[in-house]
């Protein structure tokens, strides 16, 4: 028998897919995108179109396991989940009473990022045991609070908008690799005559598609925008009437901006003044305009600043009064669930802390692991995520995560490296089967989930096994005994005009609901910026343009010591380390992109085995001699699976602990290092 089921793309990804799923006698046989969902449109990328092969992988984890050798070498043996669950909770209990509640950590990202999976029931848990809170820096909060610093607010074009645009600026932005829906609204305005330019330090497949592309430096972003923003004021391309209604320090900026003449911003960006200055005057007398900003830039040193100068640009162009205009980073802030409703922080005061627990920033992991600090990490939950292979400064995590006195319990699909750490690991579902509510950070439609497959083996989703462990904890308040669909409930219990009225039972029949935002979306047409008044409130004070330490222009001798800086963003057909286990992810994430000029004076052709080093570690990777980086910049497809990696060491080993100027952010794109050819 052959039925079609409906789903929602979990991964980490802008795009948020609506899928469909063909099953016969109740085996998945098909994945593809929902034709009807208005940015999905009918096409899934080419790593989810394959996902079943994820699904029923042999290797998928099915049970609860024990862990029988010592940490990391990967020897378990199954146990019942009574076992697995009494351990766990024996052991937080024990640790609780002896260092104290916050010396336990849970350790989460957004391996599914449905809402409940992600931040449900397992924030209750966390809560009432008193266990530290995690700061959850790894990927965007340099970006979201540099757009708060511009704007007030996080709102963006939505990716409909494209369409109607006349430039298309990819900013740090690898549109075709990571957020491959936006593309096709890309394409047709293309083929209406607009232009698609590429500001990155990599030709990716997208800068490769675009009519120009524009090599900046790493991490010199914000010397760019107000170079742009200089053209603009003195040529007198700003919209004088947009800025006087809708801005605040506008003459501040501009005598700021003058600061950053063509001549200037070209040594510090390496792009030409010449097309700096077309650059500007394109960008500022094309309408309408759209820059699509990704997290590429907010990776560095300097990414928060970064992304708030860029952010002024289409207010100083006037660009949000048109539809097809503007910026889009993240889609997220729109959707105003009933978060705090969900994961109940209040519940803190019921637990034997009996106050807010500290926060602790998981992009540091490896100092927290390490450091007595106050009290000591002495038991971790991690689930929906790998830090094992993704955190930076990876040495130390993996120094923190062998301590004998560390209780781990991991929650996984696959046996991560992470997993081989575990004391015990438990076997999670996959979205396609459980419940779950979606947002996006890609578009404005919510969209539920039912299972679509039966769960496996004895998988749980994140949601029962945190209400399992409650149970176990003694934790008796009924808030541990919610329904999955009370849970969406709650969340949808939302006073905010975006999200107030849609229903479950709406959900339920529609799958997918546009939030309550009007349409065509413009935040911020008539201003709208989330200060008092509404006006955009330029800070220029805050945009002192410096290199970042770790940079061929930051620390002199850090430099002559590892001349190149390293790019080590993601991988087009994989999705960080989650598919991992594919050879097919490892031939991508096997490479090291080099120019010829880097190569040939270390005796390195294409193909040759490379070593690459700083103070931090070193790893071993394929050279690629492709023409797709500049002198002076080496690019490394993240993330590979370290214990799938020559020596074992995966590539964050080199990536520094340094944080992001704003939001304390990982640094994994400001990373210096030397490549040398490996012996014979
Ligand atoms: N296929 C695939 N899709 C993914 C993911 C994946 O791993 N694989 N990961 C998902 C996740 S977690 C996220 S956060 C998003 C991220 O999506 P993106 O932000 O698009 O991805 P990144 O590769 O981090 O960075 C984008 C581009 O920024 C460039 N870049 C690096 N440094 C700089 C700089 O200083 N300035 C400028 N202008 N550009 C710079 C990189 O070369 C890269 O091409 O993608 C999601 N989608
Ligand atoms: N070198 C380098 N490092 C990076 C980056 C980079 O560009 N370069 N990108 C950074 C960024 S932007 C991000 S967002 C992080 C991502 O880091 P992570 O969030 O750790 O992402 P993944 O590597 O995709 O690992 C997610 C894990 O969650 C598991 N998982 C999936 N669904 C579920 C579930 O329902 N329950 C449980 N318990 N587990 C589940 C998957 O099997 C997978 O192993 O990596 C960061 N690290
Ligand atoms: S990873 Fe992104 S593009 Fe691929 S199916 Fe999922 S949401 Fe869609
Ligand atoms: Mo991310």
């Amino acid at each position: 028998m052959l039925e079609t089921k409906h789903s929602v793309c979990a991964l980490d990804c802008p795009d948020a897919c609506s899928v469909l799923v063909t099953i016969e006698d109740g085996k998945g046989k098909r994945m593809r995108g929902n034709p009807d969902h208005p940015v999905t449109r009918g096409f899934l990328c080419a790593k989810v179109t394959q996902y079943l092969e994820r699904e029923y992988h042999p290797d998928r984890l099915l049970y609860p396991m024990k862990r029988t050798g010592a940490k990391g070498e990967g020897r378990f043996t199954r146990i019942s989940w009574d076992e697995a669950l009494d351990t766990i909770a024996a052991n937080l209990q024990r640790v609780a009473a002896q260092h104290g509640p916050e010396s336990i950590l849970p350790f989460s990202y957004a391996g599914t990022m449905g809402v409940l999976n992600n931040a449900g029931m397992d924030r209750r848990f966390f809560h009432r045991l008193g266990a530290s809170r995690l700061d959850r820096t790894i990927c965007s909060t340099a970006g979201m609070v540099g757009m708060t610093e511009a704007y007030g607010v996080r709102y963006s074009t939505e990716p409909e908008q494209f369409r109607h645009s006349k430039l298309i600026i990819a900013w740090g932005a690898n549109i075709h690799g990571t957020n491959v829906h936006l593309w096709p609204f890309v394409q047709e305005a293309i083929r209406n005559g607009a232009k698609f330019y590429a500001i990155d330090p990599v030709k990716t497949r997208t800068a490769a598609l675009a009519h120009k592309h524009f090599t900046i430096h790493p991490g010199t972003d914000m010397a760019l925008a107000l170079g742009l923003m200089h053209v603009i004021f003195a040529e007198g391309l700003e919209d004088r009437d947009y800025l006087s209604q809708h801005a605040r320090n506008v003459e501040a900026l501009k005598a700021h901006a003058a600061a950053y003449p063509p001549d200037r911003v070209e040594a510090l960006t390496g792009i030409a003044k010449e097309d700096i200055v077309s650059l500007a005057r394109e960008y500022a007398t094309t309408r309408p305009a759209a820059i699509r900003l990704n997290y590429g830039v907010n990776r560095s040193e300097r990414g928060g600043r970064s992304i708030q100068a860029v952010a002024y640009l289409p207010v100083i162009t006037g660009s949000w009064k048109d539809i097809g205009g503007g910026l889009q980073l993240s889609t997220s802030q729109a959707h105003q669930i009933n978060r705090a409703a969900l994961e109940m922080p209040e519940l803190q005061m019921k637990s034997a802390l009996g106050r807010e627990a500290r926060l602790c920033n998981m992009s540091e992991l490896g100092r927290l692991l390490n450091e007595e600090n106050n009290p000591r990490v002495h038991a971790m939950v991690v689930y929906n995520s790998n830090p094992g292979a993704i955190n930076p400064d990876l040495t130390s995590v993996n120094r923190g995560l062998r301590r004998n006195d560390l209780f781990l319990a991991v929650l996984e699909q696959f046996q991560t490296d992470t997993a081989d750490y575990a004391d015990v690991v438990l076997p999670v579902t996959t979205f396609l089967e459980h419940t779950d509510l979606y947002g996006a950070y890609g578009h404005y439609y919510l969209q539920l989930a039912r299972p679509a497959l039966p769960a496996p083996g004895e998988t749980k989703s994140n949601v029962e096994i945190f209400r399992l462990l409650a149970e176990r904890m003694g934790f008796d308040e009924p808030c541990f005994q919610d329904t999955e669909d009370d849970m969406i409930r709650t969340l949808l219990s939302s006073e905010h005009p975006f999200v107030k009225g849609i229903t479950l039972e709406q959900l339920e029949r529609e799958h997918f609901v546009r939030l309550n935002l009007g349409s065509p979306y413009q935040p911020f047409k008539d201003g709208g910026y989330g200060t008092p008044d509404g006006k955009c409130e330029f800070k220029p004070e805050t945009l002192h343009y410096e290199p970042p330490v770790e940079s061929r222009r930051g620390d002199k001798a850090l430099s002559a010591k590892y001349p190149l800086e390293m790019i080590c963003s993601k991988n087009d057909n994989s999705m960080n380390s989650t598919f991992g286990h594919r050879d097919e992810a490892d031939s991508e994430t096997g490479e090291l992109w080099m120019h010829t000029i880097d190569a040939a004076p270390r005796q390195i052709v294409d193909g040759d085995l490379v070593r690459i080093y700083n103070d931090r570690g070193s790893v071993m990777l394929k050279a690629s001699v492709n023409g797709s980086v500049a002198q002076g910049v080496v690019r490394a497809p993240s993330v590979r699976w370290p214990k799938r990696s020559a020596n074992r060491q995966g590539i964050n080993v080199l990536t520094s602990p340094r944080l992001t100027d704003l939001g304390g952010g990982a640094t994994f794109f400001s990373c210096l290092v030397q490549v040398e050819r490996c012996g014979d």
